[in-house]
């Protein structure tokens, strides 16, 4: 039997749960939401999350006797312990071009993504303050614009980032929907990566993510409309 402790707003949570969807082993996997609050975080810590994890993060992993912390790690015991609808390229060098890919989603654009996270929070009160964060959020929108250019340049032509869906897809795909609900650049301008987008959005695990964090980011709409406003003002 198999455990997850995810988060409803995790973005590396959902890439273990989107894995396990592809897998087929998603609706054999209990799923246990650690609590998550927007003023307080991840707070209070899961008991089994500190006692598995040192860094205190979701996704958790139990599988068996087994505990896991780390997406990518979760994400490849998963390929070798469940081959079957791999999620890797056959090859050395096309996995690590497939692991490269992954790791680009989940620290080089993710730490642009989060150049965007104060639109999730009321805009401050002092003008001053609010400009400067309009201007520093404006310029994490450029370099992202500058980063879906080369990436649609790179997707040209093909389904998926390394041939057939992969680890790679999952990454990219959850990065850019945080950068999406954080008002970042649109897709539209990037044809091959809104129609990549588009073909996973067909897809049980990605299209359930999607939703599920759209009904989390419900409570959040508030401040999110509020810069929308000021973006457009
Ligand atoms: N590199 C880790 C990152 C995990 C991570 O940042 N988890 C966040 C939620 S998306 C978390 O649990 N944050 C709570 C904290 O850091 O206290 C992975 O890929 O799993």
């Amino acid at each position: 039997m198999m455990k997850l402790y995810s988060g409803p707003l995790s973005l590396y949570s959902r890439k273990v749960e989107i894995a396990l969807t592809e897998k087929g082993l998603f609706e054999s996997c209990e799923r246990e939401m650690v609590p998550f609050n927007q003023q307080i975080g991840y707070q209070p810590k899961h008991p089994a999350v500190l006692a598995a994890n040192p860094k205190g993060q979701v996704p958790v992993l139990v599988d068996g006797d087994l505990t896991l912390f780390d997406s990518t790690l979760i994400l490849e015991y998963l390929e070798e312990a469940y081959p079957a609808a791999p999620l890797f390229p056959e090859g050395a060098a096309a996995r690590a071009r497939c692991r490269m890919l992954e790791l680009y989603a989940d620290d080089i654009l993710f730490q642009m993504m989060r150049k965007l996270g104060h639109r999730s929070d009321m805009p401050p009160e002092d003008a001053a303050d609010r400009v400067a964060q309009i201007a520093a959020g404006k310029q994490a929108d450029a370099a992202i614009a500058h980063e879906f250019a080369r990436l649609d340049a790179q997707l040209a032509g093909k389904p998926f980032f390394c041939g057939a869906l992969s680890i790679a897809d999952i990454g990219l795909f959850m990065t850019i929907l945080f950068i999406r609900r954080l008002l970042g650049p649109k897709l539209d301008p990037f044809p091959a990566l809104a129609a990549w987008n588009e073909r996973l959005l067909q897809r049980a695990g990605f299209a359930r993510a999607a939703e599920e964090i759209a009904a989390a980011d419900r409570a959040l709409t508030p401040a999110l409309a509020a810069h929308a406003k000021l973006l457009d003002a």
